[in-house]
């Protein structure tokens, strides 16, 4: 069944130029790219869509990094989209994703890990609301 997935790259893959060589592995993957849009995202976006991680210790840092540069937001299509993203993104500390997932190829840190991808159908939902209201 055909779904939407919200996936983000963040200020460190835009700022290093990877957005083509992203895009073009979400194309081969067989996942549409159905809209997409670079674009700073204000302090109050950040804020709540991290809202999860509010107690961390780590959240402050989380919103600067993601709000110090544009960002490039999609939304993508197809079989499992949000599953299927996941999978070709890789696990959240780069340290740990094996090598053919974005995050193995392209990261070295948990905090600055190049891309977001939507965890659930739900959650694909609320963030495209979020981001391209
Ligand atoms: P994302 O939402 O960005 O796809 O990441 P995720 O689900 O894989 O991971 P989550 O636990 O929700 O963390 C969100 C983002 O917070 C940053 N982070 N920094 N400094 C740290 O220890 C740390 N841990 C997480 C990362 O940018 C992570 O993607």
């Amino acid at each position: 069944m055909s779904e939407k997935a919200f996936v983000m790259i963040k200020p460190d893959g835009v700022e290093r130029g990877l957005i083509g060589d992203i895009v073009h592995r979400f194309e081969k993957k067989g996942l549409k790219l159905v809209r997409a849009e670079l674009k700073f995202i204000d302090r109050e976006i950040a804020e709540t869509h991290y809202g999860h991680l509010r107690h961390k210790a780590f959240f402050e840092e989380l919103v600067e990094y993601i709000t110090s540069g544009p960002v490039f937001a999609m939304i993508v299509e197809g079989t499992k989209a949000v599953q299927n993203s996941r999978s070709i993104i890789g696990p959240t500390n780069p340290a740990e994703a094996p090598p053919g997932t974005i995050r193995g190829d392209f990261g070295l840190d948990v905090a600055a890990n190049v891309i977001h991808g939507s965890d659930s159908v739900d959650n694909a939902s609320r963030e495209i609301d979020l981001f391209f209201k």
